[in-house]
């Protein structure tokens, strides 16, 4: 049964007809068991819309679609080149709409729409072009064997591959996780997160336009618990994609044992930013505050820990304080505002309680501490918070936080911050400023993470490999490692007169 599409005015006066159904076969669809999700605005608590939520059934009927697609004449029997033009297609759709879903991003996801447009879509339209290029650029090899064996190997795609993403970046997480699978001609079930559902049903338009054959991508709107749980222990998915908490992670790894699923993994990070004593300290603290209060501090890669030689502590306390209180927090729909509301309620709650558990543990409290009261009183906004003094078996040094909150610490020598860095549980990102190129490429090469940034933070690159060690994660995303996780290699052996 087809659904409504409703007729929404968003905040800056954009006309947008959104449909709410489950995105199954090129069709938006009732939910088999009525879920509904609420999509609420972070911004003045509004609702913005009801959409349908997938239980068990619909992942179910998800599953078989993208089944039936695999190795059906229009996807699984065209060239790779065709399979690339349709994702060129798809860039070029999202270029085209990019107000609109920019739009949806900001309106329930609370980050600045500027951010939205130029950041995620931006992005967005980047990862599709680049693995649209890739897709007929992925081939197996011929192995020299002896001269009577020719020996080659094919690379094939997975299959189906479930995704499960989360809220910080909706629409750029669903489109990493499917330029290099589409380009490698799996086919795909998609699970949004339940917080921000909106943009994600625009994107699926964009899909039915760009003229992806029915199946090959299903998007289901739905609950982790319910949907999410569903597609990582379905038999018939081949791979699960998942990016969001280490906790989840963990029950994704045991679900997806039920059929050994191939397994990409993103969680959590605690990254730190070391700052030797003869770092350019300006540049140190700008990096320092984008690298941790960017999209309200919702970036699993945030440097959320500041590690700063004794030398330069106080003055590098100084500079980050001042940074911090010059950027404006406020609606997103504005054009100068740097940080809007957190996304939900709970992760506001969250924040709030770990702000606490600073003050309790005996951190020195620099800035911030509170939520930030907008002028309608409403939203779940919080001032952008600064511990120093933090020490490593506080909380708030090991847990990550997820918001506008950073914890700085001194240290006196280059041992000790190494130690420091590497004194978590996780190892997604870390950086480092110093002028002494010598001293940059050892702690870099000693650092627990699977990215560093030398003398920036968080910049990274959709063409550079993107994962965690520890309990940040299993494989990679982006750059040409991201192809890896979604093809398989098969090895062909001819006999050419070994006879029996
Ligand atoms: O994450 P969840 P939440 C971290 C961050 C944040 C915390 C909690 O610290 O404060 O996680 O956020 C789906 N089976 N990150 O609760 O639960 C869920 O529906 C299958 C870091 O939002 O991990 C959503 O689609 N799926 C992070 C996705 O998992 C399940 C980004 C993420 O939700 C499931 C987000 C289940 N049992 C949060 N339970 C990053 N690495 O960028 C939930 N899900």
């Amino acid at each position: 049964m087809s659904t409504p599409v409703v007729d929404l005015v968003a905040p800056n006066g954009a006309k947008i007809a959104l449909p709410t159904g489950l995105f199954i076969n090129n069709e938006f669809v009732k939910s088999q068991s009525d879920g509904k999700i609420v999509s609420i605005s972070p911004s003045d608590e509004s609702e913005i819309a009801s959409v349908e939520a997938a239980g068990p059934e619909d992942v179910d009927r998800a599953v078989k679609a993208a089944r039936a697609a695999l190795h059906s004449p229009e996807w699984g029997g065209i060239s790779n080149t065709e399979r690339g033009a349709l994702i060129y297609k798809l860039a070029d759709l999202l270029e085209a709409h990019k107000d609109t879903l920019a739009t949806l991003e900001a309106w329930d996801n609370g980050k600045p729409f500027s951010v939205a447009r130029d950041d995620d879509l931006g992005e967005a339209i980047a990862v599709l072009r680049y693995y649209a290029g890739w897709a007929d650029k992925i081939h197996g090899l011929t192995i020299p064997t002896t001269p009577q064996k020719f020996a080659y190997t094919l690379k094939q795609p997975i299959g189906v591959c479930g995704k499960i993403i989360p809220w910080n970046f909706p629409i750029m997480m669903a489109v990493w996780k499917l330029g290099p699978a589409l380009a490698c001609g799996n086919t795909i079930v998609l699970k949004p997160a339940e917080q921000t559902p909106i943009s994600i049903l625009y994107f699926a338009t964009l899909l039915q336009k760009a003229g992806f054959p029915p199946g090959v991508i299903n998007i289901i709107n739905g609950y982790g618990k319910e949907a999410g749980d569903a597609l990582v222990t379905h038999p018939d998915v081949d791979k699960i994609a998942f990016t969001g908490s280490t906790v989840t992670a963990r029950y994704i790894m045991k679900g997806a044992s039920v059929n050994l699923k191939a397994l990409t993994l993103e969680t959590g990070g605690k990254s730190p930013l070391v700052i030797f004593e003869d770092a350019d300290l300006d540049q140190a603290a700008k990096w320092g505050h984008l690298g941790i209060m960017y999209n309200q501090g919702q970036v699993c890669t945030s440097t959320s820990r500041i590690l700063v030689h004794e030398s330069v502590y106080q003055e590098y306390i100084t500079r980050f304080k001042k940074i911090t209180l010059e950027n404006k927090i406020g609606n997103p729909f504005e054009d100068d505002t740097f940080q809007g509301p957190q996304v939900t309620r709970a992760q506001y709650d969250r924040i709030l309680k770990y702000i606490a558990t600073g003050k309790s543990e005996g951190a020195k409290l620099v800035t911030g501490g509170n939520p930030h009261k907008n002028i309608q009183g409403k939203g779940f906004y919080i001032e952008p918070t600064v511990f120093c003094d933090v020490k490593e078996n506080m909380q708030i040094f090991q847990e990550e936080v997820f918001g506008p909150f950073v914890s700085i610490t001194p240290f006196k020598a280059e041992q000790e911050a190494i130690n420091l860095a590497n004194g978590t549980s996780y190892g997604l990102g870390a950086a480092l400023f110093s002028k002494d190129i010598e001293r940059c490429h050892r702690v870099a090469a000693s650092l627990e993470s699977g990215m560093v940034w030398i003398n920036s933070s968080n910049d990274s690159d959709i063409r550079v490999p993107f994962g965690g060690v520890k309990q940040s994660g299993v494989g990679r995303e982006l750059g040409e490692a991201g192809l890896a996780a979604y093809s398989q290699t098969k090895a062909v052996h001819v006999n050419l007169g070994t006879l029996l």
